[in-house]
């Protein structure tokens, strides 16, 4: 099948994740065309396991986006999460907190597929296994993204440039030397993340602190659970057959032993490190970076995705505002914009994965502060009501 390879465009999409499909999407709604480059294929982006936790702002701009049909239908609301620690179970209510907010279960994977056919269906520029090799002129009046497609060497000009590629992405390559700061803490402990063909005995999240290390209890559908575990750092899945796994869970969520998960077979097996990172500035002349290629925060407070769709909901609606009143003015506070919130998310992700996690050898001093912590929330509507607000995701700017 003979691919179109545009020679120019307005804005070039670099990553077709959830940051790189929902800007594309939400460009080619206010009329300014872009193409979006992904270096894998279709099923390889459509079937990478990640995020499963949508704030209310997320499902509010999908719904904006017209992308939100499928998951009106098969999404999962949820008003709240389980926090269990020191043999006590607490559940923290989101709508009566935070004045009507919710999130909802509907996993990352299902919003890159409803995306992916939605811009086919549009017949807009979308090319898999067209990996970028360099970005070029961003402090010019034109940009050139190189690219590779098909075993050809291929040249997109363009007006700016979104670096949508990820943690691992060329495009913060691209940033000039010594022009932008890095700013990381990593965790000494990652995830195990499985996948299992097993119904979710409980109705919402359930997140454990425990002497043997943390354990999420998520979900994926009412037949298909989603469930992590703290293990070392690079820990081998294959060393953590099924029923060890089954065992741990329990062991860490159920730890007053009257409560077990439903078991099932265990389709998927990853281990996750976990890493908190911002670069700044989020632009560097017509080059904007926008989700994991700008920031990574640990998954404990599910704000990966959100905020990655927070990004581009911003430089989305300044780039609508430069084509309709030819101002950049939107699209010079777009760094400035979306890194308030970036370290508001950071900050959370940070509290909630060092006040759940058990450090390997961690002492009890620092033990009795976690537990302390999560009295706290059990305890006062005040500190109850700061996770809530954070969890559902502070209205966008
Ligand atoms: P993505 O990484 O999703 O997408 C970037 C895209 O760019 C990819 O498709 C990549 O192939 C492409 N790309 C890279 N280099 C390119 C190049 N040179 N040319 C063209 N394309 C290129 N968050 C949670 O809340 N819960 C979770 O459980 C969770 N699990 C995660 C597990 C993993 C392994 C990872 C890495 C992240 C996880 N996250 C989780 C966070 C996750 O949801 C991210 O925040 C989200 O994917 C960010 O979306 P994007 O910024 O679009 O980046
Ligand atoms: C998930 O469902 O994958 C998930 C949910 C909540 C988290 C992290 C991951 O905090």
């Amino acid at each position: 099948m003979t691919v179109s390879h545009p020679r120019q465009t307005t804005v070039a999409v670099i990553g077709a994740g959830p940051a790189g499909l929902l800007l594309a999407r939400l460009l080619h709604r206010s009329g300014l065309d872009c193409v979006v480059l992904e270096s894998r294929d279709r099923d390889y982006v459509e079937q990478r396991q990640r995020a499963g936790i949508m704030e209310q702002g997320t499902v509010e701009t999908l719904r904006e986006a017209g992308a939100a049909d499928r998951l009106d239908r098969e999404g999962i609301p949820h008003d709240g999460i389980e926090l269990r620690f020191d043999g006590r179970s607490h559940r923290v209510d989101f709508p009566s907190l935070t004045g009507g907010r919710r999130v909802w279960v509907y996993a990352q994977t299902e919003m890159v597929k409803d995306l992916v056919a939605l811009r086919l269906a549009d017949g807009e520029p979308l090319l898999f296994e067209a990996p970028v090799h360099a970005v070029e002129g961003i402090d010019a009046d034109r940009c050139t993204v190189r690219y590779t497609h098909q075993g050809r060497e291929h040249t997109l000009t363009c007006d700016y440039v979104v670096g949508c590629d990820g943690y691992h992405g060329v495009a913060r390559q691209a940033a000039p030397r010594g022009g932008s700061r890095t700013f990381e803490r990593v965790y000494p402990y990652s995830w195990l993340g499985v996948t299992a063909e097993a119904p979710p005995a409980y109705d919402e999240l359930v997140y454990a602190h425990s002497d043997r290390g943390f354990a999420l209890a998520s979900m994926r559908s009412p037949s298909v659970s989603r469930l992590y575990l703290q293990v070392a750092n690079g820990e081998d899945p294959a060393d953590w057959p099924d029923e060890r796994i089954w065992d741990e869970l329990d062991a860490r969520l159920g730890a007053d032993g009257t409560w077990h998960l439903n078991r099932g077979p265990i389709t998927a097996k990853s281990v996750l490190p976990m890493r908190s990172s911002v670069t700044e500035p989020m632009r560097h002349g017509r080059l904007f970076l926008a989700g994991d290629a700008a920031h990574i925060v640990p998954p404990t407070g599910a704000k990966g995705l959100n905020l990655a769709v927070s990004d581009v909901a911003v430089l989305a609606r300044a780039f609508a505002h430069l084509r309709t009143t030819g101002s950049t003015e939107q699209l010079e506070a777009y760094s400035a914009t979306c890194l308030r919130r970036v370290w508001r998310a950071e900050h959370f992700s940070y509290l909630m994965t060092t006040t759940l996690h058990t450090d390997p050898g961690q002492p009890g001093f620092d033990t009795r502060l976690q537990l302390s912590q999560l009295d706290r929330v059990a305890t006062s509507p005040f500190a109850a009501a700061d996770l809530a607000e954070n969890y559902t995701g502070l209205p966008f700017a």
